[in-house]
């Protein structure tokens, strides 16, 4: 039994953001159904690709545990068995640009005439607003959402994260919304609108610089490495490089050989509880006593000075040593992990973080697993869909069709790729 077993999920989903979310969903045990364009499919299938002719890994380590079913849904006998599906399934979930479902005649007022239980739960770029029309992608959300302003060293440009915290930090929003709608429609027993916009979400994952925003006009950011620096703040929140985001002071050191190893770093925090331990460690007892050093407010002014004595002492040692010898006297610490190294890791293969899929025409690769664990809903992790795989078992065992209704709907070319529209006439 899963936590989700028994839902079912009608995925209209593209790209990262959607996909993400119903990835989850499926992890949990629900039965998703990814509806694609046929001839197509989602456009990721096709994008990146490492082997030609073969599903991208962007598509496969997106879309696991799902079936895919092909659909002209501008066809009108697609767009039946769409409505169809809509009427057996508990969740709708799209990420299509603002008006492309309406237009496709799914306004959220038919949806609910189609089935009053479902919910239909969707990722925009924006909430409503001046942007609500946009098409977005995972860096627009990232640049407008606070993360692109507040990430990067203070006399650089705005800069983007490697973490998808516009797409697959939305999808994580969106699919919290879905199970707590799933949860009030057992009381309800009526369906609702999830929306999770992009920019919110990053917004979301960026709340402790809309604190500091606040914090600015009572006075210096302390624990940013600016003010120790001496260099007055603007009106909005620097930069702040790699200084910790909360009230312990950190910063990213080089280790034994940074010369050639651009990932030879550790994440150093100088924990005010530990304090005398890691005066200890590195070589500074006499830091413990120092009224310039021993208390947290007196380190602020300092703090380059002292990373800077730190890293002294980290680039003697590998970022492997210095982090066991750190957790000896539990100070926090994280050696920079390159994604060579991750995936070598065995403990996180143990715990099915990473995990090995077998796909038929790509072999084996590793994908990133769930990583919620639940422990009465462990997830197993399967391949994800080739295009239309499941096309013809969705339209006989979840929409009950015959043989000759199978057979209609083919004639009528809603499961085959529509022909290009002609150009408007200019
Ligand atoms: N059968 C027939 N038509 C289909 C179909 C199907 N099975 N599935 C999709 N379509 C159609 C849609 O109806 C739409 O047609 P119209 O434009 O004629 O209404 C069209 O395919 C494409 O939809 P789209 O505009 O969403 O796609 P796009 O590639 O131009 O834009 C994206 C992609 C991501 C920018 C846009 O979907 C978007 O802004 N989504 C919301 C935000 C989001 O999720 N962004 C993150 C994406 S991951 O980085």
């Amino acid at each position: 039994m899963k936590a989700l077993e028994g839902v079912k999920i009608l995925d209209f989903t593209h790209v990262q953001s959607g996909p993400t979310c119903t990835q989850l969903l499926a992890w949990f045990g629900a039965d998703v159904i990814k509806v694609e364009r046929p001839g197509v499919g989602d456009i990721t299938r096709g994008q990146l690709q490492d082997i030609p002719g073969v599903d991208s890994l962007y598509f496969t380590m997106l879309n696991h545990n799902k079936r895919s079913i092909t659909l002209d849904t501008k066809n009108p006998q697609g767009k039946k068995v769409l409505e169809e599906l809509v009427k057996v399934c508990d969740v709708m979930v799209e990420n299509f640009a603002p008006g492309a479902l309406e237009r496709m005649g799914f306004s959220w007022e038919r949806v609910q005439q189609l089935n009053p239980r479902i919910i239909l739960a969707s990722i925009k770029g924006f909430g409503p607003g001046p942007y609500e029309d946009c098409k977005v992608y995972e860096n627009v959300a990232q640049c407008t959402g606070g993360a692109a302003s507040t990430t990067g060293f203070r006399d650089g440009p705005p800069l983007v994260t490697g973490a998808q915290i516009g797409d697959s930090g939305t999808g994580l929003h969106l699919a919290l919304g879905i199970v707590a709608a799933l949860y009030q429609r057992t009381k309800s027993g009526r369906g609702q609108r999830v929306t999770a916009a992009m920019q919110d979400g990053v917004l979301n994952l960026c709340r402790v610089k809309l604190r500091d925003q606040q914090r600015l006009a009572h006075g210096p950011l302390k624990e940013y490495s600016q003010y120790g620096e001496g260099i007055p703040f603007g009106d909005a929140v620097p930069r702040a490089g790699n200084d910790s985001g909360g009230g312990q002071p950190g910063w990213i050191l080089k280790c034994k050989g940074w010369e050639t190893d651009p990932n030879a770093y550790i994440y150093f925090i100088t924990q005010a509880p530990v304090w005398e331990q890691i005066c200890d460690v590195i070589g500074k007892p006499e830091w413990k006593t120092d009224p310039d050093y021993a208390k947290p407010a007196a380190r602020l002014p300092k703090l380059k000075h002292i990373f800077n004595t730190i890293e002294q002492w980290t680039m003697t040692k590998t970022k492997f040593e210095v982090m066991d010898l750190l957790n000896k006297y539990d100070i926090p610490c994280g050696p920079i992990l390159s994604m060579k190294e991750i995936l070598e890791e065995q403990s996180l293969r143990q715990t099915g973080t990473v995990v090995e899929v077998d796909h038929p025409t790509r072999g084996k690769y590793f994908s990133v697993g769930n990583p919620i664990k639940l422990s009465d809903s462990p997830t197993e992790v399967t391949r994800s869909p080739l295009l239309g795989e499941h096309t013809e078992e969705i339209l006989r065992d979840v929409l009950r069709l015959s043989e000759s209704q199978i057979r209609e709907i083919k004639a009528a070319g809603a499961l085959e790729e529509a022909p290009p529209r002609k150009a408007a006439a200019s």
